[in-house]
């Protein structure tokens, strides 16, 4: 197939200025007259032929100035125009199958009503264009429909136009004054009912904003509207940015291939990402509404005033709208809590947790790639968490280096100097370096180097001259599959605390200053190795190294477990009280997954220093509930996997449920007390507060899952089901009953279901619980397979399949991985079968097997067979380029 390079950019040839859409809406065949004004692009190279993009569309008429025209070639590409003239209108009827559409791409049905996804490269399938970002163009869009069958007609920007037509249908018309690429466009036909709000913004103009929904989940819609209007205010007052249209739009969809879509005036949600009342959703549910309602509206600014110019610069809009998107959500926690620190700490810890557990993973696989890419071959198999969680910590770097004030002033240079306008990475990093008038050429490295750095620290104390030196040296491991040789060293902004005997931060002064100043220092390292030597250091201290991870990379420091307990009992940073416990739980548990490897593991083994300091942070009640629960959380086995030299998941897993059990018993007096005290008695809030209690309380009764007291913690697991009066509590206690099993957990999922029968996303819930229960004597394959056949189980619905195989896949490796190799089987079954239905999902289901060589070597094997399959039958180029790098 066919690979794209990023230095193969050119200038479109041709621009085309304004677009008129007409849609005759019918879901076997829809018909759309596509009127377009068109021009040479004077800034392009001359070209004789104008090529449109068009894809699985049929070809009804083409006129030029209003004359048919013949001199076209047509192939299934698109089209090509030979010899037409510097400036035309261009008239092109095509047609295309919603019904049929079953890759979510372009103009679809979901549960018979029309919705659109265009990015990246979807509008080719709706009419034939320039769907390239950098051409933009101004759109009116006239929808005609069935009225009954779809009483709701939306596209973007303001409706100017509505009213009946004959043979019942009726039509509306809209008009986006925004210039906007193609990838933005979109429209619903639908029966939906809305929530309203009318709000003034800061410059005193009144908008309209809607969610809108299906009749039965009205009632789901209040947290969406509230995360909406919070969204609004935050970019005005953190950025100075308001909203730019009349009127603003959310629509929810049931079936959609990722979490939302930001098209100007109308995001396009997955349901999931939307509705929430307290029975449906959970509180991971609540939180995730906020941050992708936030990061749909912040791409407003982000994405579609100032674009990209070409797609290997994906990570210019999301990679500084998810950062937006983690800002808002820290300072919605922080205005809400009594800790406004502890309650960012944790936005921080979360980030970072979902970073090094993915973006760490992906960047030293077969499908490492900078955060702006170098080549793709589809490029949907390029939003990646490289793309949106590297790029987000990329665009924090600037903030960390330049500062708040110099960061906004970087952010009002941008927009004043590109609005308008389709941009790239280093048009973002040029305003920021121009506006604090500071050089930021080395930075580049993080937006072409590939890898995640390392920083390998090494200390010196030096008693009689009473100085401490630190060396900071940066290096990379190999590449994959030697993907990238040239390096040089990057500008790493590395914040650090030395932490005396006593617990206390000292005052930090380096040896050219005359005074000592704050307890935490940014130290810039610049160079690929440099020593920063502290005085007046009285005593040895431990250094607090890479404080709130100040930059997306990994420390090597031989800490002893004596000072990684200390630090969990008493550095200032929390980000790294927290790293220093989850570093304490890795090397317990990778030692013991040797063990086990080895069938030496000695269940009842304690590491009597670990469980003492996790036990003194889980009955410290200074430190917030949502802090202990984080610190208590251990690590995953995906991550834990990563971190052996050959990944073995069942070793993991013993290992993982081994500590489990140990912590489980020896504080089981805690974790019974701690499930007493944070009880949320009342109707359920979705306050962080309450979020903490709840997510520390449910974390006590998992733990007691595992603790000998199994018949009182059934009780209380039963009780919790019967009486919870929201969704993380019933969610809780019913994954709390599967793990203990029996027929208290088959009752309590019968009555899950019969209850949520209506709610598609509970139900998914129900599908999810059960492909990640993990007792061992359950074999969660066959509940699978026999899943796979459950009248509610479909592929295509892609929330379900990420539900129930996806979940399996990745939240169970221990069953996933088993010796046997049947969940391989199953995964090449799976990816096939949707490679013609769903290429984008099916891609992403291809890529849970992509670190295969990572593997011991029998699992190796297996799943080398497993990934022949696929290319052997596979179709999709989607699916076709992960394998294939996979393979590499
Ligand atoms: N910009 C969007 C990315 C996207 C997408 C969304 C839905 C379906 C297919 C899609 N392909 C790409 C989502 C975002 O980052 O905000
Ligand atoms: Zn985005």
């Amino acid at each position: 197939a066919n690979t794209i390079y990023r230095t193969d950019y050119t200038s479109p040839p041709f621009l085309i200025d304004t677009i008129e859409l007409d849609f005759e809406l019918e879901p076997q065949r829809t018909t759309v007259i596509n009127k377009m004004q068109v021009r040479r692009n004077p800034e392009a190279k001359y070209s004789p032929k104008f090529q449109l993009d068009g894809e699985v569309l049929q070809l009804i008429s083409l006129h030029l100035d209003g004359m048919p025209y013949k001199n076209v070639q047509i192939d299934e590409t698109g089209l090509t125009l030979y010899e037409v003239p510097d400036a035309f209108e261009l008239t092109i009827t095509s047609a295309c199958e919603p019904a049929n559409n079953t890759s979510l791409m372009g103009l679809y049905l979901s549960n018979g009503h029309f919705f659109t996804q265009c990015e990246a490269q979807g509008f080719r399938k709706i009419t034939y264009f320039l769907d390239r970002p950098d051409v933009m163009a101004r759109y009116t869009v006239t929808l005609r429909a069935n009225k009954t069958a779809y009483p709701i007609l939306l596209s973007n920007g303001n409706l100017i136009e509505s009213g009946d037509l004959a043979d019942g249908k009726h039509y509306a018309k809209w008009h986006d004054p925004f210039a906007k690429p193609s990838y933005l466009f979109a429209l619903v036909a639908a029966q939906l009912v809305a929530l309203e709000e009318r709000i003034t913004t800061r410059s005193g103009a009144q908008k309209l904003l809607q969610v809108w929904v299906e009749a039965h989940d009205l009632d789901k819609t209040r947290h969406a509207m509230d995360s909406l209007i919070h969204a609004i205010q935050w970019d005005e007052a953190r950025f100075g940015l308001e909203l730019d249209l009349e009127r603003f739009m959310l629509v929810a969809v049931s079936d959609f291939n990722m979490g939302a879509m930001e098209n100007k005036g109308l995001n396009i949600f997955n349901t999931q990402y939307v509705l929430a009342n307290p029975q449906t959703a959970t509180d991971i549910d609540y939180t995730n509404i906020e941050a992708v309602v936030g990061h749909e509206y912040f791409h407003n600014w982000t994405g579609n005033r100032v674009t990209c110019r070409d797609w290997f610069q994906l990570s210019l809009k999301e990679g500084l709208t998810v950062f937006r998107d983690q800002e808002f959500s820290a300072d919605m926690a922080a205005a809400d809590a009594v800790n406004a620190a502890a309650a960012r700490a944790n936005q921080r810890i979360e980030n970072v947790r979902i970073l090094q557990q993915t973006q760490f993973t992906e960047d030293a696989g077969p499908m490492a790639h900078p955060v702006r890419p170098e080549s793709y071959v589809e490029i949907n198999n390029f939003y990646t968490a490289t793309v949106y969680e590297k790029g987000a910590e990329v665009v924090r770097m600037y903030q960390t280096l330049l500062g708040r004030e110099g960061f906004r002033q970087g952010m009002d240079l941008y927009f004043q100097r590109h609005d308008g306008q389709a941009v790239t990475c280093d048009d973002f990093r040029q305003a920021m370096a121009d506006a604090n008038q500071r050089d930021l050429t080395q930075f580049e490295g993080w937006y072409s180097q590939l890898g995640t750095p390392y920083v390998s620290v090494r200390t010196r104390y030096d008693e009689a001259a009473q100085t401490y030196a630190v060396t900071l040296a940066q290096h990379h491991k190999p590449a994959p599959n030697a993907l990238q040789v040239v390096r040089a060293p990057l500008l790493i902004p590395f914040a650090l605390g030395l932490v005396d005997t006593n617990g206390q931060d000292l005052a930090l002064q380096l040896d050219n200053e005359n005074a000592p100043g704050a307890a935490t220092r940014m130290l810039e390292l610049s160079a690929a190795e440099q020593t920063f030597c502290f005085i007046n250091v009285r005593r040895r201290p431990v250094p607090s190294l890479l404080r709130d991870f100040s930059a997306p990379v990994i420390v090597e420091y031989d800490y002893t477990d004596d000072e990684l307990i200390f630090l969990l009992a008493h550095d200032s940073d929390p980000f790294n009280r927290w790293a220093a416990g989850q570093q304490l739980a890795t090397r317990t548990l990778l030692t013991h997954a040797r063990q086990a490897e080895n069938t030496q593991l000695n269940t009842h083994e304690t590491n009597p220093a670990l469980i003492e300091a996790f036990g003194s942070v889980l009955r410290n009640p200074t430190l917030t509930p949502a802090f202990r629960a984080q610190v208590l959380t251990l690590p995953t086995e995906a991550y834990l996997a990563e971190h052996m030299d050959e990944a073995n998941p069942a070793a993991v897993h013993a290992a993982r449920q081994n500590l489990r059990v140990q912590l489980a018993n020896a504080l089981s007096d805690d974790w019974f007390a701690i499930y007493a005290q944070h009880q949320t008695p009342g109707p359920y809030q979705p306050t962080p507060a309450a979020m903490g209690q709840r997510a520390l309380k449910n974390l006590a009764l998992s733990y007691l899952t595992d603790s000998e007291h199994t018949e009182r913690t059934l009780h209380l697991a039963q009780t919790q089901y019967d009486t919870a009066n929201n969704m993380s509590d019933r969610g809780a206690a019913l994954s709390a009953l599967i793990h203990l099993g029996g027929e208290l957990a088959q009752a309590a999922l019968t009555d899950f279901y019969q209850r949520f029968e209506n709610e598609p996303l509970a139900i998914d819930k129900w599908f999810a619980f059960q492909a990640r229960q993990t007792r061992a004597e359950m074999d969660v394959i066959n509940v699978v397979r026999t899943l796979l056949r459950h009248p509610a189980f479909t592929s295509k619905n892609p929330n379900r399949v990420r539900a129930l195989i996806f979940s399996f896949i990745s939240g169970n490796p221990a069953q996933f991985h088993a010796p046997h190799g049947a969940g391989y089987t199953l995964w090449a079954e799976q990816v096939l079968a949707l490679d013609t239905l769903n290429p984008q999902l099916a891609a992403r289901l291809a890529r849970l097997l992509e670190r295969w060589r990572k593997f011991i070597p029998p699992l190796r094997e297996q799943m080398h067979k497993a990934l022949e399959t696929v290319l052997a039958s596979a179709q999709s180029k989607d699916v076709r380029e992960i394998i294939h790098k996979a393979l590499l």
